[in-house]
């Protein structure tokens, strides 16, 4: 693998002139981060990491649960790269399939740079 210091002005990718496999090179102030969406069951964090991707990555349902990992969803612009990460609702588990849903959404808040928290705008607060 060779690795250029020299950026190029497509796409920001170095080539180097026997074609070898190059190394991209960010842009200065180039950002990038990852981002968790999270939430209670059912609330739409799916929905709304496909929305922002512009594709369909994460499975979507009304049924509650139905996501049961962390999911990676990147969207990159000319400025920044944005990895999104959508995530099981957060509840009190009842079983132990819950249990590793809640499990799978805290590993996440833990390991991301800045946390999406999504809200159902249509329902009350509950007191606790
Ligand atoms: N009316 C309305 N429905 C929405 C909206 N966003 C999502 N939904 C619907 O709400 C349901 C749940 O959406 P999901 O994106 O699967 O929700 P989730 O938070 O990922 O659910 P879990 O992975 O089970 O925690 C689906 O039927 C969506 O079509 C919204 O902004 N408005
Ligand atoms: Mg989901």
């Amino acid at each position: 693998m060779k690795v250029e210091s020299k950026v190029s002005s497509i796409d920001n990718y170095t080539f180097s002139m026997a074609g070898e496999v190059t190394i991209p090179q960010a842009p200065p102030e180039f950002k990038s981060g990852f981002i968790g969406i999270i939430g209670r069951p059912n609330v739409g964090k799916s929905t709304l990491m496909n929305h922002l991707v512009g594709q369909k990555i994460a499975i979507t349902s009304p049924v509650a649960q139905t996501t049961r990992n962390r999911l990676r969803g990147i969207l990159t612009t000319e400025k920044a790269q944005l990895i999104f990460v959508d995530t099981p609702g957060i509840h009190k588990p009842h079983h132990q399939l819950g249990e590793v849903l809640v499990k799978n959404a805290k590993i996440a808040i833990e390991s991301v740079d800045v946390v999406l928290f999504v809200v159902d705008g249509t329902v009350a607060c509950a007191k606790r």
